[in-house]
């Protein structure tokens, strides 16, 4: 019965696989499973794939059901691979580690499936690669702290759907999070507050090169992002010479009196929500001396090519004072041989050092403004990362009355509209300047692990989507009712597992 329902239903044809394979052609029956032995060559990579796997490895050879896997490298268009369920066993061939890498975390979703129903794996013949080179989460350590266990276990949980990249928030108004070793100050006098009266924290140089050794064991690249001009009241509470003095608008004095906020004060560390108020002093010998030693410091520290420099919201910055900061900062950046990237309004400053890269955080319909700054990255050789806030900003609200979460990007967001968006007609720019899709945890709300698993998941698997498998509509299984199926059986998963994620929307 329940293999006829595998047919009868077209988008069944990969069940359980989160984000969608590139082809799936589905042979003549199924086999039956219980066990398997992993011939994966490389000590290294069978460790890495037999812990994907877990318990249904076996050490020695032989028994009913246990069937052989072969996983081979042998070069290719980066991180592809073929995977291949016959009735004498399962064959990985793959182009490049993290080919083999992805092909194994797609046979565990299979895998998955079919123990959680009958035991029987469809036979398949999977054939897969990105759409694009750049699958990222992003996390503000920021608002609230979270400590290595935490994040580590989201970027085992990001890699899982092939997810690439994880850029960490890694300063802002309310506190700063990575030690720095030429500023000792930032982590001793700017890391203890939050949001709220909630604790601080940062992370150790130790505890930083760890995340990044961890992560690249899971073929994830940390970028790491210090907010500049703006962002940065708690610089202040370090270096009182280097930050203006809070530039306090109406309406952040309005949402401060709603809120029933303290407004920020020079040497105070700031706890409230409201953004674009503080500035580092431009111009001033300390504030470039400063990034000097913020970018030596990164630099060393991040094997990864990308330095993320803010350029945020600097409301409080006067333009002309912005450009040459950004200017000056992301030539700073190039000239120790690393990419820059930074938020999409500095795309509209005319001297950015070529091959920025922007990172889109405007609406899926964009402002005019938007749409200018996005094709400034492009017109100086740069290319575009999408975060769109009312689509993939984790940290909206799932529904009206959810506790949780904001609405300020036209929330609530729904899992269906993470879902249901194509990364191609969002901006009016050549295709190939898109170089991937960003989501984006902000933690203004958010103060625990479970917190953050609620808003991540599953709306993660949606923009995983997005940046892995070819466009909407490009298949039957390519869609929304496919989805639901494919990311709520692993949401009931995640959650056997003890992850808080978010229940699947159902049909209604
Ligand atoms: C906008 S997105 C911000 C953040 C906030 C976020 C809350 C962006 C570049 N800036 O400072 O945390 O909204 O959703």
């Amino acid at each position: 019965m329940r293999k006829e329902r595998f047919v009868s239903l077209p988008y069944m044809k990969a069940p359980g696989v989160v984000p969608l394979p590139e082809t799936i052609t589905p042979g003549a029956g199924t086999v039956r499973i219980r066990g398997l032995v992993l011939d994966a060559g490389d000590t290294a990579r069978g460790a890495s794939l037999r812990d994907i796997l877990g318990g249904i490895v076996h050490s020695a050879p032989g028994g009913p059901d246990v069937l052989p896997v072969r996983v081979q490298v042998r070069g290719g268009n980066a991180e592809s691979y073929r995977l291949t369920v016959s009735a004498t066993g399962i064959e990985i061939d793959a182009a490049d580690e993290a080919g083999a890498y992805y092909a194994t975390h797609t046979l565990r979703q299979l895998l998955d499936a079919a123990l959680a129903t009958d035991g029987e794996l469809p036979l398949v013949e999977i054939s897969d690669r990105p759409r694009f080179r750049y699958r990222g989460l992003m996390i503000d350590v920021a608002r609230h702290f979270f400590p290595p266990g935490v994040l580590r276990r989201v970027i085992r949980h990001a890699a899982s759907l092939k997810l690439n990249h994880v850029h960490l928030h890694l300063s802002d108004d309310q506190g700063w999070r990575l030690d720095m070793p030429s500023r000792p100050r930032l982590a001793t006098h700017a890391s203890t507050s939050a949001v709220g009266d909630d604790h601080g924290g940062y992370l150790t140089t130790e505890d930083y090169r760890a995340l990044v050794s961890f992560a690249a064991d899971h073929h994830v690249t940390i970028v790491p992002e210090i907010d500049m001009p703006g962002h940065t009241h708690a610089v202040g509470l370090a270096y009182p010479e280097l930050a203006e003095p809070p530039a306090i608008s109406p309406a952040l004095r309005d949402e401060a009196s709603e809120r029933d906020e303290q407004l920020p004060e020079p040497g105070a560390s700031y706890q409230g929500l409201g953004v674009g108020f503080s500035s580092l002093r431009i111009g001033a010998a300390a504030t470039t001396e400063f990034v000097d030693d913020i970018l030596d410091d990164l630099t060393a520290l991040t094997p990864g090519p990308y330095l993320h420099i803010g350029g945020d919201e600097a409301l409080g910055t006067p333009r002309e004072h912005y450009d040459a900061f950004l200017t000056d900062v992301s030539g700073r950046v190039t000239a120790r041989g690393k990419i820059p990237i930074t938020w999409h309004e500095a795309g509209e400053t005319a001297g950015l050092a070529p091959g920025t890269i922007g990172q889109y955080w405007g609406f899926s319909v964009p402002t005019p403004e938007q749409a200018t700054a996005a094709s400034g990255f492009v017109e100086r050789g740069g290319s575009l990362i999408l975060s769109p806030a009312d689509l993939i900003y984790l940290d909206m609200k799932y529904a009206d009355d959810d506790e949780l979460g904001l609405v300020w990007a036209q929330g609530p967001t729904t899992i269906e509209s993470s879902y249901t968006w194509e990364p191609g007609a969002l901006l009016d720019i050549p295709k190939d300047a898109i170089l991937g899709v960003e989501a984006a945890v902000w933690t203004e709300t958010i103060r625990t692990e479970t917190d953050l698993e609620t808003m991540i998941f599953p709306r993660l698997a949606a923009a995983a989507e997005a940046a892995w498998s070819p466009p909407l509509g490009n298949s039957p299984e390519r869609s929304w009712p496919s989805f639901q199926t494919r990311a709520g059986a692993l949401t009931d998963r995640w959650r056997a597992q003890g992850i808080a994620a978010h229940a699947m929307e159902t049909a209604p």
